[in-house]
């Protein structure tokens, strides 16, 4: 049987002139997920529309296409010309799942939730001649004893992080502006691997720079404790995500430092205890922030923040104050968003309800164009000021400044080279792409994520910060 699995990508990435280097990040993790049901005899081709060239002139057996938002269009266009020509086509993905019934004319069979129970079912029944309409993941979701991610069909040296990795699903919080809640619906929506099967994955990526893509890196204790433990003296270098008051509670972060966490996500979103409350972002109430980026700082793991402009409460002042506080604490890079409202989210039913949905063109729903109307500044003023905070935040003078912040000299290079590397040197990254050296500069990053010589913290998380989510 002949394979195609297609990660469509959005027009951006698609530009002959400039890709940015955002889209050649990482591969897809999920399709090479789902490929591994596939039998031995199957032929299999993987394809990712940001980093090589797809062509629909073929005509596979089965076409299994993963629908992200900002990439939807695209890939009901692909469906179709592929269902045209007789191929069997089905959907999955975060988009799907939102609105099953948008993609379902698209598709043989749509997917809705995690595939990993789902996606085995229909090979069999496809194999048997009577394939479903639709596939929902509800009971028994699991990521014990999957077979290996099927890495070979990745093609490595395309992405500057070949080896990103998931080692759980979910998140164990419940924001309201988060895909989670709805693509998770009528199942579970945290669940992890086994340790040892964690581990074992990690062993089979070459190198030493690893990318975990995780929501929430250190939400279940006890597996994370696991996981760090068994990767102390691995000589691996990872980047992750976690929340704030994961980072603040115990020790675990000392002990994801120790196994070689050299880079952080952290959803601080907004300072207003209003906007926290509004979006169910409870974790953050009453944390602080500021100890976290000490904290951080303390153990030589670089910041990147994620701040939400947009919320009711933020008013034209946001921007510079958001700016200067990420400055001001040493956030290494920051990813500014718009708020907005992914369909399936509780914001989606709140701002639609109150008839504040302007757009569904969904390929604005980036986080970089306004879809929605605002509480307390006019659309214009919110798109200017989110284009303000990249323009100030990433200038040479604050990325001078918040560099300084950092006690090491060593810290401060890394923050330096980071930040400006990220930014600043975008038609360098073009050129790599083009040249296809993006592998190339994957020591460069390695080097700049090494081990910067740990102080302890100057102060401990005050008491009345430390508590369970
Ligand atoms: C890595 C990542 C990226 C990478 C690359 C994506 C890639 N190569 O896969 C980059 C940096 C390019 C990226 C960019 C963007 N991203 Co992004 N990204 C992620 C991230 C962190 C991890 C994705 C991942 O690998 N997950 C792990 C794998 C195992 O899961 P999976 O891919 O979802 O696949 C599973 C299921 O979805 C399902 N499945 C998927 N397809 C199919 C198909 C079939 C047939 C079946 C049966 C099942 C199935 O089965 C798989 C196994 O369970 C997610 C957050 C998250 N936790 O998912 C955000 C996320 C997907 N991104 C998001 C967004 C908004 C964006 C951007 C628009 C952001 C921006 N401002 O530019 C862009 C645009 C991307 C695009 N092309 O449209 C949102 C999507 C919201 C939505 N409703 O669609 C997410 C959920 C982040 C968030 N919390 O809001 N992203
Ligand atoms: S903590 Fe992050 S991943 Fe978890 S629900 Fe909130 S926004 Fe989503």
């Amino acid at each position: 049987m002949k394979v195609k699995m297609i990660l469509p990508a959005l027009t951006e990435a698609k530009s002959p002139f400039w890709r940015p280097i955002k889209y050649s990040l990482f591969p897809p993790l999920g399709l090479a997920t789902l490929a591994a049901f596939l039998s031995p005899e199957d032929e299999v081709e993987l394809v990712d529309d940001h980093v090589e060239r797809l062509t629909t002139c073929d005509t596979p057996d089965i076409v299994v296409i993963q629908v992200y938002i900002t990439n939807a269009y695209r890939a009901y266009a692909l469906a179709d010309q592929y269902r045209a020509k007789g191929c069997y086509v089905v959907l999955g993905g975060l988009h799907v799942t939102a609105l099953p019934d948008e993609g379902a004319p698209h598709a043989d069979s749509i997917f809705i939730g995690p595939g990993e129970q789902t996606f085995p079912q229909f090979l069999l029944d496809f194999r048997a001649g009577r394939p479903r309409p639709r596939y929902s993941s509800t009971n028994g979701r699991t990521i014990h004893g999957l077979p290996p991610v099927r890495r070979d069909l990745i093609k490595r040296e395309r992405y500057l992080v070949p080896n990103s990795i998931v080692v759980t699903r979910g998140c164990p919080q419940h924001c309201d502006f988060c895909y989670k809640d709805a693509f998770f619906a009528g199942g579970r929506s945290f669940y992890t691997q086994r340790v040892d099967e964690a581990l074992a994955e990690i062993e089979r990526l070459p190198g030493r720079h690893l990318y975990f893509l995780d929501d929430h890196l250190l939400g279940d204790r006890r597996f994370a404790e696991g996981l760090f433990e068994g990767m102390r003296g691995m000589g691996r270098l990872f980047q992750g995500a976690a929340t704030v008051d994961s980072i603040l509670r115990g020790d675990l972060i000392e002990r994801a430092a120790e196994a070689g966490l050299r880079s952080l996500f952290v959803g601080f979103e907004t300072f207003d205890p209003e906007n926290l409350r509004t979006s169910n972002k409870k974790q953050n109430l009453a944390r602080d922030y500021a100890e976290v980026a000490r904290r951080l700082s303390s153990l030589g793991i670089m910041i990147n923040g994620s701040f939400v402009f947009g919320m009711d409460e933020d008013g034209t002042d946001v921007f510079s104050r958001t700016v200067d506080w990420a400055v001001d604490h040493g956030i290494t890079t920051s990813t500014f968003h718009i708020q907005t409202p992914y369909p399936g989210t509780r914001l989606y039913q709140r701002l639609a309800a109150a008839g504040r949905i302007t757009s569904h063109d969904w390929d604005r729903y980036d986080t970089r164009h306004v879809v929605y109307r605002p509480a307390r500044l006019s659309p214009e003023a919110l798109k200017a000021g989110y284009d303000r905070a990249y323009r100030d935040f990433y200038g040479w003078p604050n990325i001078a400044r918040a560099a300084a912040v950092h006690s090491s000299a060593k810290h401060r290079a890394k923050h330096f080279f980071y930040a400006a590397g990220w930014k600043k040197f975008e038609p360098l990254w073009d050129l790599c792409i083009k040249a296809r050296q993006l592998g190339a500069m994957t020591p460069l990053l390695e080097a700049v994520l090494s081990r910067v010589t740990q102080q302890r913290p100057s102060t401990t998380a005050p008491s009345g910060m430390i508590n369970s989510a």
